[in-house]
């Protein structure tokens, strides 16, 4: 992509009303643009990312088990009083009416809506397990929508919803997400903490938040300081087999992580100063509620005695459009965003120090072409504007590597390139840059 050509309206100052530095930057490099309070469009560069997420949040979900498929965002009211949530939820929620006065809500979770498509067309305990997900956005109208994308009213959630025919498969349903969490968390470059977490509205009893340490975060979380040294990379657990997935999940909930409505001071207390009290940002939540909407909504499926079985259900979200502010939370410095590259928007910035110079223009044009071919993304600056102006951008930006071309490089047939993350820079001939870019 050709910045020439590209819409990327990036600001210079900071925009005033961004409190936190994830809000100031997705601003600056032009990612999004609010459009009521806790709204916001979400401009190309901040799109790709977000479908970078989404990518990785689907591939571990598939993984597991689980099935995609896609829900309405409009709800009809009717399956919230058969819950008993209707009336529970509060402001929250955002009521519409209809044409005909039907009562009609933008949903802000599917708990009821996939129960109902559940119980419509699973009538025997041999079409369980199941496993079904989808992406997509949810609307809360929250008290105090607030930094950016973090809080806000309408986001993007991954929401997973598992039915089981006992407390044992619903364990181990829940088991497997707790993996792929981490599992899904750790390919973005995130160290996600699980932690002991209250239910809220979603209800049940065994519950995991996991969280980020983040000094802007909302929640104030404590946790064993080893745990920041478990290996998160390389969970390789086979997700059929109960036992070890059980002993996998045991390892990782060995560790003290609560956050503070569940902190036990005493616990706290004999880790002394392993004991790490900081804040976090929720990127996703897991919940094993039993039949608290199986009951009521009357999902029901005949056992293997012709008995009447009701289904065992947890629930499971991630902040999709949460996990974009929370990975430039994660990862940044002074000068802009640092992309891990599983998430970057585009791979390579390449930056044409003299646009119009014909030797500059052939190598920037050269190289540009090689690197798409091999697949690559590179976003090319080929505007005229200064070297420093370029280079700002493409820091502001955050992309994982830069490639930068000027008269003196292509006289000598070199490339500089740039890892964003470390600063560190190489001169090399254009086919080693190429080589080292494609990697
Ligand atoms: N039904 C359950 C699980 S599917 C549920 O709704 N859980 S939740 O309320 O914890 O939300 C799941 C995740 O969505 C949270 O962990 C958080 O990462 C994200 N989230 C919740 N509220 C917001 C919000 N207002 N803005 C951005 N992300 C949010």
């Amino acid at each position: 992509m050709r910045l020439s050509q590209y819409f990327l309206p990036t600001l210079r100052d900071n925009p005033s009303e961004a409190q936190i530095v994830s809000h100031r930057l997705m601003l600056r490099a032009g990612m999004i643009r609010q459009s009521s309070a806790g709204i916001y469009s979400w401009l190309p560069l901040g799109f790709r990312v977000l479908q970078k997420v989404e990518q990785i949040v689907r591939e571990e979900q598939d993984r597991a088990g689980a099935q995609e498929l896609l829900m309405p965002t409009i709800q009809p009211a009717e399956l919230w009083k058969e819950s008993g949530r209707y009336d529970d939820y509060g402001k929250e929620m955002l009521r519409i009416t209809d044409r005909h006065e039907r009562e009609m809500l933008f949903g802000p979770t599917n708990e009821e809506l996939i129960t109902e498509i559940f119980r419509a067309s699973v009538k025997t305990y041999r079409d369980l397990p199941k496993n079904l997900y989808h992406i997509q956005w949810k609307f809360r109208d929250e008290v105090r929508p607030r930094f950016g994308v973090m809080r806000g009213r309408e986001f993007l959630m991954k929401d997973n919803y598992s039915f089981d025919v006992d407390a044992a498969g619903a364990r181990h349903s829940y088991n497997k997400m707790f993996l792929a969490y981490l599992r899904t968390f750790a390919r973005m470059g995130l160290k996600a903490i699980p932690m002991r977490a209250d239910t809220g509205p979603i209800g049940g009893d065994l519950s995991h938040e996991f969280q980020i340490l983040a000094d802007t975060g909302e929640s104030a979380v404590y946790v064993d300081k080893n745990f920041l040294d478990v290996d998160l990379l390389n969970i390789n657990v086979d997700y059929d087999d109960r036992e070890a997935v059980q002993k996998a999940v045991d390892g990782f909930t060995s560790f003290y992580a609560a956050t503070d409505e569940k902190h036990d001071t005493a616990q706290g207390e004999k880790l002394g100063d392993r004991l790490v009290s900081a804040r976090g940002i929720e990127v996703g939540h897991i919940f094993y509620f039993g039949t608290k909407y199986s009951a009521p909504l009357k999902a029901n499926v005949a056992g293997p005695n012709g008995e009447t079985i009701t289904v065992e259900m947890g629930s499971y979200g991630i902040g999709v459009s949460r996990l974009v502010g929370a990975i430039i939370e994660a990862s940044h410095d002074a000068s802009g965003i640092i992309w891990p590259d599983s998430v970057a928007p585009f791979d390579i910035g390449l930056v044409n120090l003299r646009s119009g110079d014909a030797k500059c223009d052939a190598a920037a044009n050269d190289l540009y072409a090689k690197l798409q071919k091999a697949g690559k993304a590179v976003l090319y600056d080929d505007r005229g504007d200064s070297a420093g102006a370029k280079f700002a951008t493409m820091d502001l930006i955050g992309l994982p590597w830069q490639a930068v071309i000027g008269p003196r490089g292509v006289a000598a047939g070199k490339v500089e390139i740039k890892r964003r993350a470390t600063g560190e820079k190489l001169e090399l001939a254009t086919d080693d840059a190429v080589a080292k870019l494609i990697g």
